[in-house]
C-alpha cells in the first residue's frame, strides 16, 4: 500500500509550495548544488547561463537555472545538520510525494546533491585553499539518531574502528556514510578526498579553545591521528555527514566539495575565503555541465 502523508507530516503552503524552502515541484532540477551561506547563491548563479527561478523563506534560498542544457538548482542549507533534516526531508518530498493526493509515488526520484561548503583542515599536509572531496561524513551530532539508518561496505569498519578510538568521549554516538562513488569520481576526480568529520557546533564541538572549558580539549589530536587502512580524517564542518547520511535513507545521491578555509593544526584562517570559495564553485560546476 502506498504511504499517505498527512497535513501535519507535510506541510504545503497554499500556493503549493514545501513549507520551509517554498518552492513547488517545478521549481527543482534534478542536479542540486546546496551552501550553507545565502549569500553564496548568488556567486553559484552568476556562473548561470539563465535564471528561471529566485525564490527563498528564512535561510532557504534558491536559484534555479541552466548552463547550457543542464538545469541545476541552488539551495543554501544555513548552518548545521538540524536544518540538513528539513531540506532533504523537503527536496525528497518535492521529488517523491504527489502533491495532490500526498501519496508516496511509485516510481521514486533520485536527485544528484552536491554541498560546496566552507571547512578546516586538520591534517598539516592540507594547505589552505585546498578543495576537498569527502570520501565518508562521520557525524558527531545526533540526527541519525532519529533515522533507521543501516552501514554497508568499508562504512562497518571504519564507524567500528573509530567508535573504539573515541569510546572514552561520553554521550556522542558516531555514524559514518560513504559518498555516492560515482559523483566521487567524478565532480570528487582530481580534488583531495578524506574524511570529513561533521559537529553540532563551531567553537568546542570542533576543538575551538574558548573562554568557557572545553571538555575534550584535545579533539584535533584525536580525530587527526585516527587511521583505518588508507583512511584518515581531513577536515572538520557542520553538514556532510547528515548530507550523506540522509542521501542514503532518502536514495539520493550526494557528494560534499569542502573550500578549505583553516588550517587548524597551523592555526591559520585564510586571508582570501571569497577566492576559495569560488575555485570550489567553478571546479564544481566544470564538472557537472
Ligand atoms: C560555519 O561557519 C559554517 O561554515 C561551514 C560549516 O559547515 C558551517 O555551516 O559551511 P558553509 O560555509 O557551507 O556554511
Amino acid at each position: 500500500m502506498q504511504q499517505k502523508l498527512s497535513e501535519a507530516d507535510l506541510i504545503i503552503n497554499p500556493d503549493g509550495s514545501i513549507y520551509h524552502l517554498n518552492i513547488k515541484p517545478e521549481d527543482l532540477a534534478q542536479t542540486i548544488i546546496t551552501v550553507g551561506d545565502p549569500d553564496r547563491i548568488s556567486e553559484v548563479s552568476k556562473h548561470f547561463d539563465r535564471i528561471e527561478l529566485k525564490k527563498g523563506k528564512r535561510e532557504f534560498i534558491t536559484h534555479t537555472g541552466y548552463i547550457g542544457q543542464k538545469r541545476i538548482t541552488c539551495i543554501s542549507t544555513g548552518i548545521g545538520t538540524d536544518n540538513i533534516d528539513i531540506v532533504f526531508n523537503e527536496l525528497d518530498a518535492l521529488v517523491n510525494i504527489d502533491f495532490n493526493t500526498r501519496l508516496v509515488k511509485s516510481q521514486l526520484t533520485s536527485l544528484d546533491i552536491i554541498r560546496i561548503g566552507t571547512s578546516g583542515a586538520i591534517q598539516p599536509d592540507i594547505p589552505m585553499g585546498t578543495i576537498l572531496a569527502s570520501s565518508f561524513g562521520l557525524g558527531l551530532d545526533a540526527l541519525m539518531q532519529y533515522y533507521i539508518h543501516e552501514l554497508s561496505g568499508d562504512e562497518h569498519s571504519i564507524l567500528d574502528s573509530f567508535r573504539s578510538d573515541f569510546s572514552h568521549i561520553k554521550g556522542i554516538t558516531p555514524y559514518l556514510t560513504a559518498a555516492d562513488p560515482t559523483l566521487l569520481n567524478t565532480v570528487g576526480k582530481d580534488m583531495e578526498q578524506g574524511i570529513t568529520v561533521t559537529a553540532p557546533g563551531f567553537y568546542a564541538p570542533q576543538g575551538r579553545q574558548v573562554r568557557a572549558r572545553n571538555a575534550v580539549p584535545n579533539l584535533i589530536n584525536l580525530l587527526n591521528r585516527f587511521k583505518y587502512q588508507n583512511h584518515r580524517i581531513t577536515n572538520l564542518e557542520m553538514e556532510t555527514a547528515g548530507i550523506y547520511a540522509m542521501a542514503k535513507v532518502l536514495g539520493h545521491k550526494a557528494l560534499s566539495v569542502n573550500a578549505i578555509l583553516a588550517s587548524r593544526v597551523n592555526f591559520q584562517f585564510s586571508s582570501e575565503p571569497g577566492k576559495v570559495v569560488d575555485k570550489a564553485i567553478k571546479m564544481v560546476l566544470e564538472k557537472l555541465v
